[in-house]
């Protein structure tokens, strides 16, 4: 029985772990903690064991399920709805059934875990029923909910079969923490609508108890990022790579994304290929490096915008480019923590221009590698980083024109008003890191 349980999709396991574990694992390991989640491989079983100092309860799922609750439910209807519909929501009864099991055995996986009155954490999409289920089953508990990805405007989640079950699900939860106020606001407006709650500031009182709901953007490890960042093999990689993509002679923009059709990579690429047609940048000055992340690959929609990206890449290399000079290069591929600190430190401008992003990490983790304090960050005002990072360079991704616009700037920004954006935004990442994210969640928690 543990006093802290951990309840996400996947567990904590893989060999280069993300900003969520490196924030959680520490917390779950002092408090001797457990951590509910699928091991990542259908049809496989696992006993439970120990990893780290935190006692790992793996959720067994079928093929079906994957197919059903994760590439179904959760990635083709959740993941687009809730990501403001910039791809259609497939919706599907069998999706939704299946969704609902494999919540109810995540739920009860905890409930089996969680000491008298521990404090279970609940994460993202993949869970939301997870939180109402466990209430049912052990008042006793506290119980947190953080849901990494937007909220939807309370339209959009009227159009969700089932919608008011989900609403309930959350309300399971003691904590709601979105990365947004107004995704908090969006989800208090819709417990007023679907089921005639009062919510009062960011509370509400439903079955008894009031349940609050509050933004905690969440952050990264600052640390970990620093520490690649002044690893001198990591910037002899730097230099290596900017050499090869022509030195200071051209500047060197980057992306670094899942290959999602949430991130912009289409209209960032298209973007790049008009400046480059009308002559506003030539090949010769620039280098445009796009790294694309391999992500739900047996997702129809995942497969069709690869081929459209690749496509559009072929295109501008074919008509702009020079023998030894492309005009972009496309990787897709999946980078280690190091090499991605190596481009982030080569990199003149970052662009991060998703059309709708919970937070984006990967804008922070730019900001945090440069301890050169230059270079620049165009960030898309559609993510949860543009409410905090205040030295970027703001851009519509939805505006080809405004695009263009914003990437131009970057690159021509002078020097001193580079560092003076960027200062500005270090100090902020440097002060709100993802330990603080996590402090403040439980803290809030705990009451
Ligand atoms: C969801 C929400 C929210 C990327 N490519 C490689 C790689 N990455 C790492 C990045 C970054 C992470 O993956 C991606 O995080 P993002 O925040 O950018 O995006 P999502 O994956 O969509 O994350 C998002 C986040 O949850 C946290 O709440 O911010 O809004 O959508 O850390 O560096 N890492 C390695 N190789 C790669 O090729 N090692």
């Amino acid at each position: 029985m543990h006093g802290f349980v951990v309840v996400a999709n996947r567990v904590p396991v893989d060999a280069t772990p993300g900003g969520l574990v490196s924030a959680l694992e520490p917390i779950a390991r002092r408090a001797g903690g457990a951590w509910v989640g699928w091991i990542g491989s259908p049809d496989e079983r696992v006993e439970p064991f120990e990893h780290n100092g935190v006692y790992i309860r793996p959720v067994a799922l079928s093929d079906e399920d994957v197919d059903r609750y994760y590439e179904g439910q959760s990635n083709s209807t959740l993941w687009p709805l809730f990501h403001d519909g910039v791809e259609p929501a497939t919706h599907r009864r069998a999706w939704r059934v299946a969704y609902e099991a494999v919540n109810r055995r995540f739920a009860e996986a905890a409930a089996e875990v969680a000491a008298e009155g521990a404090t279970v954490w609940v994460h993202d999409y993949q869970l939301l029923l997870v939180p109402g289920m466990l209430r049912a089953a052990r008042p006793d508990l506290r119980i947190g909910f953080f849901l990494h990805i937007p909220f939807p405007p309370v339209e959009l989640f009227m159009q969700l079969p089932r919608r008011a079950d989900f609403v309930r699900g959350l309300l399971g939860a003691d904590l709601v923490g979105f990365q947004h106020p107004l995704a908090a606001q969006n989800f208090l407006r819709l417990t007023a609508q679907l089921l005639g709650l009062r919510p009062d500031g960011d509370r509400v009182e439903y079955d008894g108890r009031t349940v609050t709901a509050r933004a905690f953007p969440i952050s990264i490890d600052v640390d970990e990022i620093d520490r690649l960042a002044a690893d001198p093999k990591v910037q002899a990689e730097s230099r290596r790579l900017r050499e090869e993509l022509g030195g200071d002679r051209r500047a060197l923009l980057l992306g670094v994304d899942r290959l999602d059709y949430t991130k912009g990579i289409e209209q960032r690429i298209e973007a790049y290929g008009e400046l480059l047609a009308a002559g506003t940048i030539g090949n010769e000055e620039a280098v445009l490096v796009q790294v694309a992340t391999p992500s739900r690959e047996r997702v129809v929609q995942y497969q069709q915008l690869r081929e459209r990206v690749e496509r559009e890449v072929g295109r501008i290399n074919g008509e702009f480019g020079d023998v030894g000079r492309a005009p972009v290069h496309y990787l897709f591929q999946s980078r280690s923590r190091a090499e991605l600190v190596a481009l982030y430190l080569a990199a003149d401008v970052m662009l991060v221009t998703p059309l709708r992003d919970g937070m984006n990490l990967v804008a922070k983790e730019y900001v945090a590698a440069r301890r050169d304090e230059l270079g620049a960050l165009v960030l898309s005002e559609f993510t949860g980083a543009a409410a905090e990072l205040d030295g970027a360079f703001p851009v519509n991704p939805y505006d080809v024109d405004d695009l263009e616009r914003a990437i131009t700037s970057a690159m021509r920004a002078e020097p001193v008003e580079l560092s003076r954006r960027m200062r500005r935004m270090r100090e902020y990442v440097r002060t709100h890191d993802v330990g603080r994210w996590a402090a403040d969640f439980l803290k809030t928690l705990s009451g």
